[in-house]
């Protein structure tokens, strides 16, 4: 029986456990990279292990996010990074030079080596066949210190990809259709591997977009084959030398098989609040907009950009409208400068901002009351962009120019025809904005520069033999680490000081859980299906870790939340029947007896008893040999003490 692409990957990279779906493997990691709203707390995190130098091929840390530096913090935060990436061993890409994912792609992805990322976006990689997933921060601090990364080993989808793409219809057409057909879970506990003809009218930053958004289906990662586009792009950027042709066999067996025939797709758009709520242009017809944001890792590659520089030539922003463009790196921004589209850009009307994620982490730009908001990005949770009551369309950069223009949501087919964009055959490539490694010699006199915001990891403690606490907090479905650790100028300068951040801890939800989960001391949420759904931001565990928070129990879990969870030493618990949710109400008494005894045997359910109404409750939580020691010792960073005693 042949192999999937995926399946060959993780094989080669196999060292804990045995490729059996559902069951937990550990992998070799041979590249991480970091970003700053995560990366101080990695970094301290790697600090606390003692490993003088990473044991991985390649290490970077990333200045993108919090880029708006209205007081010390940020800045505090990236001189912080720039010192520890020099300590240790690790690559400094500096602010200014880009968003990780692009960058990565572009200087530093290998198709068929394994990164890890602390950002969800990871699987950018997977556009030129890496294996590239999100996760938790310790978990990248663990695989920076020579530690396997451990996932469940999953289910590969087979999307078989025919035809091709109709002009001004895109990539990321592509991907909001897979999310129209499999919602914001249906990636949960899978790998999505593209396939088929149709995969070769794609070139590599138009994959790129598609593996980028896969995080949105809550997948463990997507992947492309690395083929002759592969080896162009990698030859373009001067690294030919990387290339290796990677496939599926031709007999590879897959879980499932999803068939989209590309010159069938039409421009489309994610309408509010969430990525798979998808609707075709046509269908929502020609709506008055505020606001245009063109960039983030989905959507600013240099093809976006010259796409979107044509559609402005020689035209205005619709008075109305403001438009905002944040290409992607500085490479991509100086061959915008140095082949005139950023003049054209300019002369249009356009805001130019940065090469960061800048209005999609809500770092800026946020729309006027009640404003709504087209942007090539990924996510359009509730409040994300800054507001209340912001309404974020998600939409390519075709859509995207063409609406900035008319000031309606527009059809980029009513353009006309569409020349053809291509690729250079060489990119300008400068790579002076990222530090490289210094010499162990010189390593050893760096002195590791905090500022007064950095504060130390929150405490944690073994995992109780009772766990006897009130329900702080009921949340419905999909709720997002978001809504959990809201992001945005004002709070992510906090990411560094856990007591801060978590005094805004579910602020979208009830402002008034930090102070009542505080005064509680310890205390349990319940939630719905897909809970903590988005990002990788361990924040979302850490603050309720701060807060007292002893366990969470919900309908089902997304992934890198439920392992930063546990790796914070929150116990995630599931309903056995589903149903059961009603039986909690806020303020509950809940009791969770001996529950250290049954995590040490091995059980997987226990019962909860809501002493408020005397209701037994049945409760799963599927723990492997592994997360089970994490949970026992008190989270991930507990357990590596322990194991490097
Ligand atoms: C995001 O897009 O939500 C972020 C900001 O990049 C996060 C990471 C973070 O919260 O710092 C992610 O996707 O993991
Ligand atoms: Fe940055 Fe937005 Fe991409 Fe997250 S999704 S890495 S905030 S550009």
């Amino acid at each position: 029986m042949g192999l999937t692409l995926t399946e060959k990957i993780l094989k080669a990279h196999l060292v804990d456990g045995e490729m059996i779906k559902g069951k937990e493997i550990g992998i070799r990691i041979d590249q991480t990279l970091t970003q700053d709203a995560t990366g101080t707390m990695a970094y301290l995190e790697f600090e606390a292990m003692g490993v003088p130098r990473v044991k991985t091929e390649r290490s970077v840390a990333y200045i993108d996010h919090n880029t708006l530096q209205n007081g010390f913090e940020n800045a505090d935060d990236h001189r912080f990074i720039g010192s520890v990436a020099k300590k240790h061993g690790i690559y400094f890409s500096r602010p200014g030079n880009g968003i990780c994912h692009q960058v990565h792609l572009e200087r530093f992805g290998i198709p068929g080596k394994t990164l890890i990322g602390s950002d969800s976006h990871t699987p950018t990689g997977g556009g030129i066949g890496m294996i590239a997933i999100g996760a938790g921060g310790l978990d990248v601090a663990v695989a920076m210190g020579g530690g396997a990364y451990y996932i469940t080993c999953p289910k590969i989808v087979k999307i078989n990809l025919t035809g091709k793409l109709s002009p001004w219809v895109a990539a990321k057409d592509v991907i909001l259709e897979v999310l129209r057909r499999l919602s914001v879970k249906g990636g949960v506990g899978k790998v999505i591997e593209y396939c088929g003809e149709g995969v070769k009218s794609l070139s590599v930053p138009e994959r790129a977009t598609i593996t980028n958004m896969g995080a949105e289906l809550g997948a463990t990662t997507s992947i492309f084959p690395s083929d002759e586009i592969t080896k162009k792009f990698l030859k373009a950027q001067c690294r030919e030398e990387v290339w290796t042709p990677l496939y599926a066999d031709t007999d590879a067996v897959y879980d499932e098989e999803v068939n989209i025939d590309l010159s069938k797709l039409e421009p489309l758009a994610a309408c509010p609040h969430s990525p798979d709520n998808v609707k075709s242009i046509s269908e929502i017809g020609k709506m008055k907009i505020d606001q245009v944001c063109i960039g983030s890792c989905t959507n600013s590659s240099l093809l976006d950009m010259l796409k979107v520089a044509h559609i402005l030539k020689g035209k205005t922003v619709n008075p109305d409208v403001s438009l905002a463009i944040a290409p992607g790196s500085k490479q991509v921004l100086n061959m915008l400068a140095q082949n005139g589209a950023l003049s054209v850009m300019i002369e249009a009307g356009a805001r130019i901002l940065e090469s960061a994620c800048g209005p999609c982490i809500g770092m800026g730009q946020s729309p006027n009351s009640k404003g709504i908001s087209l942007r090539t990005f990924n996510r359009n949770f509730e409040g994300r962009s800054g507001t209340k009551d912001g309404q974020i369309y998600l939409v390519s950069p075709e859509v995207a120019a063409a609406s900035a223009l008319t000031g309606v949501l527009t059809d980029p087919r009513e353009l006309g025809e569409m020349p053809e964009f291509k690729l250079p055959e060489i990119f300008s490539i400068n790579d002076n904005m990222i530090v490289a490694p210094v010499t162990e010699a010189e390593m050893n006199s760096v002195e590791i520069l905090r500022g007064p915001n950095i504060k130390p990891f929150p405490e944690t403690a073994p995992l109780m033999e009772t766990i006897d606490a009130p329900c702080s907090l009921k949340v419905g479905d999909n709720i997002t680490t978001d809504h959990i650790m809201p992001a945005g100028a004002k709070i992510l300068p906090l990411r560094s000081n856990i007591p801060a951040i978590s005094q805004h801890c579910f602020a979208v939800c009830d402002e008034s859980f930090p102070t009542r989960a505080k005064q509680l001391g310890k205390s349990i949420i319940v939630g719905g299906s897909n809970y903590g759904q988005g990002s990788s931001r361990e924040h979302a565990a850490l603050a309720p870790l701060y807060l007292g928070v002893k366990a969470v129990l919900v309908k089902s879990f997304a992934r890198i939340h439920r392992a930063n969870l546990i790796n914070a030493g929150i116990l995630p618990l599931t309903f056995a029947n589903e149903t059961d949710y009603d039986s909690i109400s806020q303020g509950d008494e809940l009791v969770l007896e001996n529950v250290r005894k049954f995590v040490e045997n091995g059980e997987s359910q226990f019962t909860v008893i809501n002493k408020t109404n005397g209701k037994k409750i049945k409760v799963i939580c599927e723990l492997s040999g592994r997360t089970k020691k994490i949970m026992l010792a008190g989270g991930l960073l507990d357990y590596t003490r322990e194991l490097m005693k």
